[in-house]
């Protein structure tokens, strides 16, 4: 018998990498999707998986309850992933009661009807760094204490903490996996690393002039989507339901991304001025590529995530296989393809 799983959020970056492994082994895949005027599936369609006889495209929206147990029932999965959320930490500092519906009542709703309709049902949860906000310890592991600094930490630590109480109170296999930054060619170009290789593509294609961004000192640990899709489905594998951090063990600044990205078009940097002031110009020409825009700054801001992922390596097996430089550099390339080709998204 295949296994059937549901991946909340087939529409977005991890869902559409999450289908293509699950795919790969032989599951029917229920991937989830909101219904809009326009929906959007260029990432499915760019892994060519679309057309594939195990995957079902449903209609689910997080926020619905009646939704969630129907689509439990009928799909009969024995795995869900709930991927789904408004992801976007900017975002949640101005619409922090919509990001609490879907990214912290979203998870309530299928947990819910997991325990409803069939509690052998293994369910993981997208938890994610930004719940160590203010770090409180460097680097951060599964014991880390938590200090979120967005609407959207804030939802996501109710939704990781309401995981870890149905797996201790209902004897649910619930996992939470604390995912540092993965980033790819299939990254929303409203993130800072696919909005610095859109742009830098672009540049280099004479389609653009200057990158703005905001705060460039902010530290992140990046590592490759597909790499963390596969810990995902490692940690529903595992003989018991536990919480993983999936991290690289590296952090580095944007300013360091994006003179990653602009080596990738043989341009270097030179950097001048400080905070808000701060610009950088192509060494060569002396032309202005970048300039910080004060409207790209956070209300509150995490400085510093750098993860453990040492529990995972010890118990999944799992390790990140991509360095920063080689994710740059394939970021850009996807980004100069599309832009040659006249579209990007
Ligand atoms: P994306 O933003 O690319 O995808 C989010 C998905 O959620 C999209 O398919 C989106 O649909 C869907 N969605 C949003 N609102 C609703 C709703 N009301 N009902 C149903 N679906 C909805 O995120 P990623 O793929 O990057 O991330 C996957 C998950 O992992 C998210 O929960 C994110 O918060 C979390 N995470 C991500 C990390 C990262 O670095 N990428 C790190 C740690 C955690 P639509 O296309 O219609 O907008
Ligand atoms: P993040 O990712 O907030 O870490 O959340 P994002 O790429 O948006 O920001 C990373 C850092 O870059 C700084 N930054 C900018 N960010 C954006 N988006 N645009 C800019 O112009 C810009 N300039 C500087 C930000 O201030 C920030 O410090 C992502 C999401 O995928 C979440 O869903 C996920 O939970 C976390 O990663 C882990």
């Amino acid at each position: 018998m295949p296994k059937t799983a549901i991946v909340t959020g087939i529409s977005g970056q991890d869902g559409a990498y999450l289908a293509e492994n699950l795919l790969a082994r032989g599951y029917e895949v229920y991937g989830t999707y909101r219904r809009t005027s326009s929906v959007n599936f260029w990432r499915i369609d760019e892994l060519g998986i679309a057309d594939n006889p195990g995957l079902k495209l449903v209609e689910y929206d997080l926020t619905d309850m009646g939704s969630a147990i129907r689509l439990i029932e009928t799909s009969e999965a024995t795995e869900v992933y709930n991927l789904a959320a408004q992801s976007f930490v900017g975002v949640s500092f101005d619409q922090p009661i919509t990001t609490g519906q879907i990214t912290g009542l979203g998870a309530a709703y299928l947990l819910e009807a997991i325990r409803t309709v069939n509690k052998r049902i293994r369910f993981y949860q997208a938890s994610t760094s930004e719940m160590f906000g203010k770090v409180q310890a460097v680097p951060q592991t599964e014991e880390t204490p938590f200090y979120p600094r967005s609407p959207y930490g804030v939802a996501k630590l109710y939704a990781h903490w309401l995981t870890v109480n149905y797996r201790e109170s209902f004897d649910i296999f619930g996992c939470s996996g604390i995912l540092f930054n993965h980033e790819s060619p299939l990254r929303g170009r409203e993130f800072v690393t696919r909005k610095i290789t859109d742009t830098v593509a672009k540049i280099a294609l004479g389609k653009a002039d200057v990158l703005e961004l905001g705060n460039l000192d902010a530290k992140r640990d990046w590592g490759f989507a597909r790499d963390y899709v596969e810990g995902m489905r490692l940690m529903l594998q595992h003989d018991r339901p536990e919480t993983f951090v999936l991290a690289t063990n590296r952090t580095e600044t944007v300013r360091r991304f994006v003179e990653l990205a602009f080596e990738q078009v043989d341009i270097a940097l030179d950097w001048a001025g400080r905070d808000e002031a701060e610009t950088g110009t192509d060494r060569r020409t002396g032309k202005l590529l970048v300039r910080v825009n004060p409207q790209f700054y956070r209300p509150a801001e995490v400085d510093l995530l750098i993860g453990d992922a040492g529990k995972a390596e010890r118990e999944l097996g799992w390790t990140p296989t991509v360095q920063l430089e080689e994710l740059a550099a394939l970021m850009v390339s996807a980004d100069l393809r599309r832009n040659e080709a006249g579209w990007s998204f």
